[in-house]
C-alpha cells in the first residue's frame, strides 16, 4: 500500500531505531520508560495497523478481541512469543513476527556467565570483597566446584542451546541434551553431544542443567517439583529462557534444603516479582532478565522489526513470521 502504516511501539526503543521508524512509518512512540497501560494497549490495537510489543505486554485473546479490522501485524520486539496468543491472532488473520537469531550469542554468553558464576560463587565473592569483611586468602576460603569435566544437560537444543553448547565445550563440559528430536547428526558429532529422549533420565545424570527451550503449552512447568527432585543434590540449574518453564516455588524449596546445589536465574514466572525465598538464598545468582541486554543486540532487534514491518506492508511474507506449529 502507498500509505504509511500506523505503527505503535509499546515501549521505548533505542533512539536510532525510533528515528528510523518515524521516518519510515506513521509511528507512535512511548516516551516513558514504563509499559503501556491496559487501556492504552486496547486503544493501540483498535487504531494501529501494526503493533510492536515486547515481552512485557500481554497480548492475549481478550486484548486481541478489541483489535480493529486494520490491525494486520504484531511485530514483536524479542524472540520469545509466549506473551502473544498466537491462535487468537491467527483466527483474526493477524500475522505475528519476532526477532530470532540476533540475540542468540548474547543470551548464550549470559547463560555461560551463570554456569560459571554459581559453582564458582562469583556473586558471593564480589559481596565479600566489597563488604570489608574479607580476612585474606585461606586454603579453605570460598571454595566452589570445578566446571571442567562436568556434564552439562541442555533442555531445548535450538539456536541458543547450540550456542551454549559451543561455549561450554571450551570450558571442558561434556554436552548432553533433551529436545523433541535429536539435532542434525553433523551438529551432534561436532558438539560430541549426547541426546536424551528421556528428560527424567538426563536430569538425574548431569551436573549442570540449562533451560534453553521456549515457553509453550508443552514446556509450561516442564521442570516440575517431581522432575527437579530428580536432579543430583550436587547439581546446578541455570535458566535464561522463561520462568514459567520451572516450578519456581519448588525450586526455591529444593535450593533452600540443598537438594539442588545452586541456581543461576535470569527469568521468573511473574516478572518483576522474584520470590523472597529465592532472594534470601546464598546459593543463587539472580539477574533481572538481561540475557539479551546488549546495545548491539537491541539495535539488531530493532532492525529486524523494521524489516518485518516493511516487508509485510509491501505485501510480502515477512522473514520472521511465527507459526504456532513451529514452536
Ligand atoms: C527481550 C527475551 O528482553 O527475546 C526474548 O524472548 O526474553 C528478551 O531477549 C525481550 O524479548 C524483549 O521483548
Amino acid at each position: 500500500s502507498q500509505r504509511k502504516p500506523k505503527v505503535v511501539l509499546t515501549r521505548k526503543l533505542p533512539d536510532s531505531i525510533e528515528t528510523r521508524m518515524r521516518e519510515l512509518f506513521d509511528t507512535t512512540l512511548n516516551e516513558t520508560d514504563v509499559a503501556l497501560s491496559h487501556d492504552a494497549l486496547i486503544e493501540a490495537v483498535k487504531t494501529a495497523d501494526v503493533l510492536v510489543p515486547t515481552v512485557t505486554d500481554k497480548i492475549d485473546a481478550d486484548l486481541i478481541a478489541y483489535a480493529g479490522e486494520q490491525l494486520r501485524l504484531i511485530a514483536s520486539f524479542g524472540t520469545g512469543v509466549d506473551h502473544i496468543d498466537l491462535a487468537a491472532a491467527k483466527s483474526r488473520g493477524i500475522t505475528v513476527t519476532n526477532t530470532p537469531g540476533v540475540l542468540t550469542e548474547d543470551t548464550a554468553d549470559m547463560v555461560m556467565a551463570l554456569i560459571l558464576a554459581v559453582p564458582r560463587r562469583i556473586a558471593e565473592g564480589d559481596a565479600l570483597a566489597r563488604s570489608g569483611k574479607w580476612h585474606g586468602w585461606s586454603p579453605t576460603g570460598m571454595l566452589g566446584h570445578r566446571i571442567n569435566g562436568k556434564r552439562l544437560g541442555i533442555i531445548g537444543m535450538g539456536r541458543i542451546g547450540e550456542a551454549v553448547a559451543r561455549r561450554a565445550r571450551g570450558f571442558g563440559l561434556s554436552i548432553h541434551y533433551h529436545n523433541r528430536k535429536p539435532v542434525h547428526p553433523e551438529t551432534e558429532a561436532e558438539l560430541e553431544a549426547t541426546y536424551w529422549d528421556s528428560l527424567d533420565q538426563m536430569l538425574s545424570r548431569v551436573d549442570i542443567v540449562s533451560v534453553n527451550c521456549p515457553h509453550t503449552p508443552a514446556t509450561h512447568m516442564l521442570l516440575s517439583r517431581e522432575r527437579l527432585s530428580r536432579m543430583q543434590s550436587s547439581a546446578y540449574l541455570v535458566n535464561a529462557s522463561r520462568g514459567e518453564v520451572v516450578d519456581e516455588q519448588a525450586l526455591g524449596e529444593l535450593l533452600d534444603a540443598r537438594d539442588i546445589a545452586g541456581a543461576g536465574l535470569d527469568v521468573y514466572a511473574n516478572e518483576p516479582h522474584i520470590p523472597e525465598t529465592l532472594r534470601n538464598l546464598k546459593n543463587v545468582v539472580l539477574l533481572p532478565h538481561i540475557g539479551s541486554a546488549t546495545i548491539e543486540g537491541r539495535l539488531e532487534m530493532g532492525d529486524k522489526v523494521i524489516i518485518n514491518v516493511q516487508t509485510f506492508w509491501d505485501g510480502h511474507s515477512p522473514p520472521d513470521r511465527v507459526i504456532e506449529a513451529m514452536l
